[in-house]
């Protein structure tokens, strides 16, 4: 009995794992692998045989004009000069993975779509994430909204989720976005700033749209720093709907919620991070993949009966709300894991193309008036930027069977279809349609009744309520964060009008924030709120919510600071205690060739002191030894210690290094006015005397030191 319960598993795991294959064994068709047997060709064919040199009228002495007749030198100039295409309009800036995509838990109540049904299945997926306003150069680590595209190649047909880490947007009809983005990319006259909302002309917008101003809270938070693409969440944004076996619609809402739980940057490491790794976001998804370390979020849908559509004070289908976790709980089905970095960017990343008009049978559209207008727009781009072919594209196309004998032809074709007929009905029945018992998609017959005209529902109207909600769930620390991003951006404003009626608006939102955000940037500060705050909070809206359930250092960047002189044993075994725990270890020494310990041990940093920054790590930890001595002279190591305290880093030494760390901190000063050690402990620094382990206590976001900076 064990026996065949054991082989039936052993079964389905390994045909659950040749379907999550399915999407690397297609592409594979189109893989070739540079070897150094192979022989340099023209695109062609033929041998090349010199590669360095243009066909040209020369002799010993001088250098004649070049031939035009040099074929080989014109493909491979001709070619290199049509290399680019166009980057996307918004998005430009992103980077993806494959992963797969199982399911716990059927949804089979609400959906026949096999993916959201089949708990046997494991679905393949690709994952882009992006920064929305900087172009394709520009650095990741910006204040922005987080794209989270996702495809998913399932049995019946790609479905694509096109969503963002933050729940809600800025505009509510789709006819608004070309200004919304307009307004946020670098200004016409001067094409400035790049990857920055910080200018007039967003804030213009804002103010003069109040429809914006929920996102634009999300915006303010830190939610628009993250740590990693793997510490955030991803929303579906979009009503969709769910239609299940008995033909009843539910309307849904997407989630992805990270394992890591979700964390950001502080705003200076943000800014720093930009000039000093502008791939920090792509190196560290792709690192934590190289070394297995997988990143997943769980999935979970919200639901609605089409009948209980009315019985909010909102429209359940305004992209500029959420939907209260309090009345619509999130259910948890499934998990989507990122397994495989890409093998080539431009073909598999650059080349990826999502529309929100791709979704499967059993899942329909709403009347989402953003959800329509995007349902035109993603396809109508993907031929701008790739042609009418896109969908051919390896990482676009579906791993199911698919044929149409209509769309063929347009530029850059490679299917080669056989047969005489390209049209439907034929004589031949050739290419029929599926019924819906076929699995033939069917359109859900929504009942519509209205008038023509340019308008949207009466409660499209209310533009605050969920803001203020939002701006009362944030804890103080995250209030506080967002008053300095709020300050930052209108400080970068330098027309009076933007910045003065934006920091009175925020009186809408909180009294409190706007009279800060007014006398940090010179605005008018307001005398009374512009509507009542009765401190309504919600659930799920402070990120604070969404540390892991078991508090983890894994994926974590830790620097050990070496020089010669340092203890080895204290080196070695909190290296090997860090690493047992899955946290990335970087030994960061005074130079590469070979730092020399205490007892003669030689280790080869990872980097030198000057080759990274702090801000590129999470963590930091000194070891005792006469190394110190050299670190007391080094200005990038003792930096170091005192700007990881001042982003609110874990900092741990041991023996000698103690009161080098103190030193940094200026925690001997504090010492002195008489509040001892304790104070160290609850500000995150970590210190050890003698052979002891490190004394760990008070560290994370509730310990005083997060709390007062
Ligand atoms: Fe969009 C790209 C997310 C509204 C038009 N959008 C794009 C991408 C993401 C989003 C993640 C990048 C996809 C990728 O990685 O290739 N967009 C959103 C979300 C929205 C939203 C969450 C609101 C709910 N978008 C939106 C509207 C329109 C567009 C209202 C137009 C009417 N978006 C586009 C686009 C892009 C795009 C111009 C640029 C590149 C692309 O589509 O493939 O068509």
């Amino acid at each position: 009995m064990a026996t065949t319960a054991a082989a039936e598993a052993a079964a389905t795991a390994k045909a659950n794992s040749m379907a999550a294959d399915g999407k690397f064994a297609d592409m594979k068709k189109d893989t070739v692998e540079v070897n150094d047997k192979d022989h340099m060709t023209t695109d062609y064919g033929i041998k090349i045989s010199d590669p360095d040199h243009w066909l040209r009228v020369a002799n010993d002495k001088s250098t004649g004009p070049a031939l035009l007749e040099d074929q080989i030198a014109r493909e491979k100039i001709m070619r290199f000069d049509h290399e680019r295409i166009p980057e996307r309009v918004v998005h430009a800036r992103g980077t993806g993975a494959f992963g797969t995509f199982k399911l716990f838990e059927s949804a089979e109540d609400v959906t026949t779509a096999g993916v959201l049904t089949d708990t046997s299945r494991e679905t393949p997926l690709f994952v882009r994430f992006s920064t929305v306003q900087g172009s394709k150069g520009s650095a990741d680590t910006v204040r922005d909204v987080r794209g989270f595209a996702v495809k998913m190649y399932t049995s019946e047909g790609n479905w694509d989720i096109v969503g963002n880490n933050i729940p809600v947007f800025f505009i509510q009809d789709a006819v608004k976005f070309p200004d919304v983005v307009h307004s946020v990319k670098p200004e016409p006259h001067n094409e400035m700033p790049q990857g920055q909302s910080a200018h007039n002309n967003f804030w213009d917008f804002v103010y003069m749209h109040s429809e914006t101003t929920h996102m634009n809270y999300w915006q303010m938070s830190d939610r628009a720093i993250p740590r990693s693409f793997r510490m955030m969440q991803g929303f579906g944004v979009n009503t969709y709907s769910l239609i299940n076996k008995e033909g009843k619609r539910h309307f849904v809402k997407f989630h992805f919620t990270p394992e890591l739980g979700v964390h950001s940057l502080v705003w200076d490491e943000a800014l720093k991070i930009c000039g000093q790794d502008p791939d920090f976001h792509r190196k560290d998804l792709m690192f934590a993949i190289d070394a297995g370390q997988f990143p997943r979020w769980k999935f979970g849908i919200q639901l609605i009966p089409e009948e209980k559509l009315d019985d909010f004070e909102f429209d359940p289908l305004d992209a500029t709300k959420v939907w209260p976790e309090e009345l619509v709980p999130i259910r948890y089905i499934g998990q989507l894991e990122l397994n495989r970095n890409v093998d080539e960017f431009f073909p598999q990343t650059e080349q990826a193309a999502f529309c929100t008009s791709h979704i499967v049978p059993g899942i329909d559209f709403s009347d989402d008036p953003l959800l329509q207008g995007r349902n035109f727009s993603y396809f109508d781009t993907q031929i701008s930027r790739l042609g009418a072919n896109w969908e051919e594209l390896p990482v676009n196309r579906p791993v199911c069977p698919y044929m149409s004998m209509v769309n063929r032809d347009g530029a850059l074709r490679h299917r080669i279809t056989k047969g005489t007929v390209n049209y439907w009905p034929n004589r031949y029945e050739a290419n029929p349609p599926a019924t819906p018992a076929q699995g033939g998609f069917t359109s859900y017959p929504a009942k519509v009744q209205g008038s023509k005209q340019r308008a949207l529902s009466e409660k499209f109207k209310e533009h605050y309520n969920q803001a203020q909600v939002f701006y009362n769930s944030l804890s103080q620390i995250e209030k506080l964060h967002l008053a300095k991003a709020f300050s930052f951006e209108l400080d970068h404003c330098d027309d009076q009008i933007v910045y003065k009626r934006m920091s009175e608006r925020i009186a809408a939102i909180s009294l409190d924030l706007a009279k800060t955000v007014a006398k940090n940037v010179g605005g008018k500060t307001p005398s009374k709120p512009l509507r009542e705050n009765k401190g309504t909070k919600a659930k799920g809206l402070s990120q604070l919510e969404y540390l892991p359930s078991k508090p983890t250092i894994a994926t974590r960047r830790i620097s050990i600071l070496i020089a010669d002189g340092f203890d080895y044993n204290a080196y070695i075994s909190m290296k090997e205690v860090l690493e047992a725990q899955n946290a990335f270890v970087f030994t960061i020494g005074a130079q590469r060739q070979g730092v020399v310990a205490d007892q003669g041990q030689k280790v080869i940093p990872d980097n030198f002191f000057s080759g990274m920054r702090s801000t590129l790590f999470d963590a930091v930890f000194v070891p005792g030894g006469s190394h110190i001595a050299v670190l007391e002279k080094n200005g990038v190591a003792k930096f170091w210690i005192t700007e990881s305290f001042a982003h609110l880093k874990p900092i741990a030494g041991l023996n000698e290094a103690v009161p080098f760390i103190k030193r940094q901190i200026g925690l001997d000063e504090v010492q002195a006015a008489g509040k001892g050690d304790p104070l160290v402990d609850s500000y995150g620094v970590l210190t050890g005397h003698g052979d002891v382990a490190l004394k760990v206590s008070n560290v994370g976001p509730q310990s005083k030191g997060f709390a007062e900076r």
